[in-house]
């Protein structure tokens, strides 16, 4: 009785002491891993090139559209603030000029641009994306192409593999001068933009 007794002493000595040492071995090796990074709210690659939460004198109003810096929360999807523009019935062209190097450079890194945008009116409205480079002199040498937004929030996206001029000949996205966005209105209403980026930056 006394022997089994110390046998079963020993045993549990044993299983405390493997215990021990397998807990240590746990603690350091949880130690040594690499701390996860958080999640982030955008993908890998993505780069923001623009948030529209200040004035730029390199982004200007096209056909003298009338836009302005807003708080909407339904429009921003970015920091605090969205573009808007104000669309009148009749007007037309109504968008931005934008000729900022620091947004038009580093897109022959990327795979793709977007642009988050909010159409305040029940129409479908058809935003066209103009993009040139150093070489864009007239319409054959300049992309330019219409996308419909419905109603409501979405995203514009332009594949950077897709910038090709209607001569055939595929923009230069190293050396980009000018985008110009702008919208056919169909009668009063807001439209908005917001997180101007690139996607699949390597
Ligand atoms: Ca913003």
């Amino acid at each position: 009785m006394t022997e089994q007794g110390s046998a079963n002493g020993r045993g549990m000595l044993l299983v405390v002491g493997l215990a021990v040492v397998l807990a240590f071995a746990w603690g350091v090796g949880s130690a040594q891993d690499a701390p996860k990074p958080a999640p982030a709210s955008a993908p890998a690659g993505t780069v923001l090139k623009w948030g529209f939460e200040k004035e730029n004198s390199n982004i200007t109003p096209n056909h003298d559209a009338p836009i302005a810096l807003v708080k909407d929360k339904a429009a921003v999807t970015e920091g605090g603030s969205a573009l808007k523009i104000t669309l009148k019935k009749g007007t037309t062209f109504q968008g931005i000029i934008i000729t900022d190097p620091a947004i038009l450079s580093g897109w022959d890194k990327a795979k793709s641009m977007a642009l988050d945008v909010r159409n305040g009116s029940e129409d479908r409205l058809w935003l066209t994306v103009r993009i040139e480079d150093v070489n864009s002199t007239e319409e054959a040498n300049r992309y330019e192409k219409g996308q419909g937004v419905v109603s409501g929030s979405g995203t514009v996206r332009v594949q950077i593999k897709d910038l090709v001029c209607p001569n055939g000949n595929k923009l230069d996205t190293s050396k980009l001068q000018k985008m110009i966005l702008y919208v056919e209105p169909k009668g009063d209403a807001d439209f908005f933009m917001d997180n101007l980026r690139l996607e699949g930056v390597n």
